[in-house]
Parts: C-alpha cells; sequence; structure tokens
C-alpha cells in the first residue's frame, strides 16, 4: 500500500472506529460516496411483488421483454439469486438537471455518462470500503439489470412509495434518481419501510400520459413511449409510429406533470451525469443528418447505446 493508500485506509477504518456501528458506517460511506439516499431493509421474499409481476405478464403488459418473464424466483425471493443474503441496501443518486424541450427529445436520465457504469461503480467501492473494516463480508452490487425488485427494495428501506405512475418517489427529490442495491451476507439495523402512500388523489401523470399506458399503479408497456423507443427491437409499429410526441429516446411525461417532482427536484451535485450538449442541443435537422460515426462519438460510454444506430434513426425519422 503506498502512502495515500494508507491514508484513505486509516481515513476509513478511523470513521468504522468512531461509529462503531456497521450500519452508520456504510451510511455515511455512501454519503462520501455521492449516494443522495440510502437505507437498509433485511432481505425477505417479495411475495406481493411477485404475485403482481406474475399478473403483468400474464396480460402482456410487458410487450416483447420476454427476459421479465425470466429468473422468477430470484425475484420472488433474493436468497435465490444470491443465498448467502441479509441485508439489502438500496442506494439513490438524483440525476435531475432540467426538463427536455426542443422538437426531438432524450429523456433526461440518459443526458450524461450510463448511469449503470456511474452507480455501479459506487456500489464497488463502497463494498470495499466495508471490507476494509470486515473483511470477512460477502455482498453483489445490482443496477437495473439484475433480477431484483429495485421499486420495492427502496420502498422496503424506507426511500419513498411507488407511485400512480410506477416509479419511486422521494420527498426529497422527487422521482429523478437512479436506484441501485448492495446486498450482503449480514444482518444490519434496519429502517422502517415507507408505507404511506402519498400520491393521495392525484392523477396528474394517468392524466398526462399521451398514450393511455398507464391506469393506478400499473404501467402497459406496449403503449408506453419509453419501451418503444428503448426496448423494441424492429420497426415501429403502425400504431405507435405516429404517437412519440417528439421522443427519440425514453419519455418523461409522467414524471414532468408529478406535483413532487415539479416540487421537490434537485439539481444533481454528480459530474458523470453533467449533460452532453452534443445531445441536449441538437436541432431536428441535425438530428436527421446524423451519421453513425457521429453516433459513435457523442454516445461513447452512455445509455443511449442501448439503442443501435438504426433504432435511434428509426425514432427520429418516424417523429419527422
Ligand atoms: C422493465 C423496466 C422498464 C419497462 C417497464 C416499466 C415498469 N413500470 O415496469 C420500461 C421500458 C417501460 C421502463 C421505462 C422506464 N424506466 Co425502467 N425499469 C425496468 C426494470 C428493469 C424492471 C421494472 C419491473 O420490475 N417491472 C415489472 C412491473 C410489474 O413492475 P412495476 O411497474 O414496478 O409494477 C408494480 C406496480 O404495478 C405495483 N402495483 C400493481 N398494482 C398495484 C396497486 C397498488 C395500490 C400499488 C400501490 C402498487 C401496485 O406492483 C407491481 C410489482 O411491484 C427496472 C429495474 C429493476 N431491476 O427493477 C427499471 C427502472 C424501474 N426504470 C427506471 C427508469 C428511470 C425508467 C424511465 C423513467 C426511463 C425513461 N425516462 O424513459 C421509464 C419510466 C416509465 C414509467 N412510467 O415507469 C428506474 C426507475 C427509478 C425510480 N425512481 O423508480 C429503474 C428502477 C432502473 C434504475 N436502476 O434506476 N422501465
Ligand atoms: S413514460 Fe411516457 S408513455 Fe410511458 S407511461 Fe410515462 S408518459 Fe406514458
Ligand atoms: S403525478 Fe400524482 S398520481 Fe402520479 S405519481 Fe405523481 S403524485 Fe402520484
Amino acid at each position: 500500500m503506498d502512502f495515500y493508500g494508507l491514508r484513505k485506509f486509516c481515513l476509513v477504518s478511523g470513521q468504522f472506529l468512531l461509529m462503531n456501528n456497521l450500519s452508520e458506517f456504510i451510511k455515511s460511506q455512501a454519503q462520501n460516496l455521492g449516494f443522495d439516499l440510502v437505507g437498509i431493509a433485511p432481505a425477505q421474499p417479495l411475495e406481493e411483488e411477485s404475485f403482481r409481476l406474475r399478473e403483468w405478464i400474464n396480460r402482456g403488459y410487458h410487450a416483447a421483454m420476454k427476459w421479465m418473464e425470466n429468473r422468477m424466483e430470484e425475484r420472488e425471493d433474493i436468497r435465490n439469486y444470491f443465498p448467502e443474503a441479509k441485508s439489502v441496501i438500496t442506494l439513490a443518486m438524483n440525476y435531475f438537471h432540467g426538463i427536455a424541450n426542443g422538437d426531438l427529445k432524450v429523456s433526461n436520465y440518459a443526458w450524461g455518462d450510463d448511469y449503470h457504469d456511474v452507480v455501479k461503480r459506487k456500489l464497488r467501492k463502497l463494498l470495499t470500503n466495508i471490507q476494509k473494516v470486515k473483511p470477512e463480508v460477502k455482498g453483489i452490487a445490482c443496477v437495473d439489470t439484475s433480477p431484483v425488485f429495485e421499486k420495492a427494495w427502496a420502498q422496503r428501506a424506507g426511500l419513498g412509495w411507488q407511485g400512480k405512475h410506477t416509479n419511486l418517489i422521494t420527498r426529497d427529490y422527487g422521482s429523478w434518481l437512479f436506484l441501485g442495491e448492495l446486498i450482503l451476507d449480514i444482518e444490519l439495523d434496519y429502517d422502517l419501510s415507507f408505507d404511506e402512500d402519498l400520491c393521495g388523489t392525484c392523477t396528474a401523470c394517468i392524466d398526462a400520459c399521451p398514450t393511455s399506458a398507464l391506469s393506478d399503479y400499473v404501467l402497459d408497456a406496449r403503449r408506453c413511449i419509453s419501451y418503444h423507443t428503448i426496448e423494441h427491437r424492429g420497426g415501429l409499429t403502425d400504431e405507435f409510429k405516429d404517437q412519440l410526441n417528439g421522443w427519440i429516446f425514453g419519455c418523461d411525461i409522467c414524471q414532468e406533470v408529478c406535483p413532487w417532482n415539479i416540487k421537490f427536484a434537485q439539481l444533481s451535485q454528480e459530474s458523470d451525469f453533467i449533460p452532453r450538449t452534443e445531445i441536449t442541443e441538437k436541432s431536428k435537422r441535425e438530428w436527421h443528418k446524423m451519421t453513425i460515426d457521429e453516433y459513435r462519438r457523442i454516445f461513447r460510454k452512455s445509455t443511449i447505446k442501448r439503442v443501435k444506430f438504426e433504432e435511434l434513426m428509426r425514432n427520429i425519422n418516424a417523429n419527422l
């Protein structure tokens, strides 16, 4: 270990000795790493959520996302995914940098670096720091792609509730947050689950969705612009060709109208999420003329690479 490594090690262990409580230590480390919210829940089965997921799939609401049919047992009981699991730490990062505008729009979650990389890097660092003070701890980091009900775990960890637009909403930041989890094989001090539903009688998201994809707390992906512009492979269906409402990657409408976002959104402090102006300030004409080389350059380390060049052009052309 070099001098700086040793200094860092002493700082991390010193903080732990001062606190003498692993859960508090984890939370303060998470904050130091740039996470905005953190909470901890015991690793127990999620029976109700699994029942609803099955119902969602039976109704065909997952459209062509066949992968949502897989690994059901792991989603239902996180111990089928990580057998030693005792605690699920949920971490959230605020990504808000404003509302998309212009003729052609990219959802604001995709303006900066790919969140999968940013959040995962921080989760791995957090695990390393935990292992510096408790070397025997085993854990795994998850962001988006693991068979984990991320919003349900966030709710169990006390971060917020799942709103009628189906995203996790928090009192401090609204819903403009990425979620990630660190699953550990040790017991920790647990937070209280967030059992309130603060949507009340509001239906702004349901009313604003231009394609009627939402009913109370349930999303039908077959009708969702976000699904069609990001997850749908091949040509757009005839029904959806004219319904993208200017969106070329993702859709933010139901979150833009949510009173919790209007009131409580805060600018993200994460430098990796600073918007790339080549994404936010392109004119219709410039999008239309984009070449594959430009696509490769602008979207280096970007989550927009989830769609191929041809698919992005498909979305752009459908909006012209
Ligand atoms: C599949 C998926 C999608 C699909 C389907 C969305 C969906 N709502 O399921 C599509 C492609 C459409 C999508 C879009 C988006 N996604 Co997405 N997606 C996922 C993914 C991979 C799985 C979600 C899932 O399990 N869906 C299955 C269905 C059944 O789950 P559900 O909608 O949560 O359903 C629950 C409710 O319907 C509820 N329910 C049913 N009936 C009732 C009744 C009552 C009274 C109540 C209270 C609840 C309730 O129970 C169900 C089960 O828990 C997660 C990552 C993960 N691993 O969790 C990210 C994730 C949910 N997505 C995320 C994001 C950012 C988005 C977009 C905002 C991106 C964009 N701007 O375009 C949009 C938002 C669209 C929307 N309104 O939800 C974030 C959300 C963060 C947050 N704050 O919640 C996640 C967590 C990724 C991450 N790591 O940050 N996504
Ligand atoms: S993301 Fe857009 S299309 Fe999908 S439910 Fe929300 S408003 Fe509707
Ligand atoms: S817009 Fe209203 S109903 Fe929809 S999630 Fe926000 S508070 Fe809930």
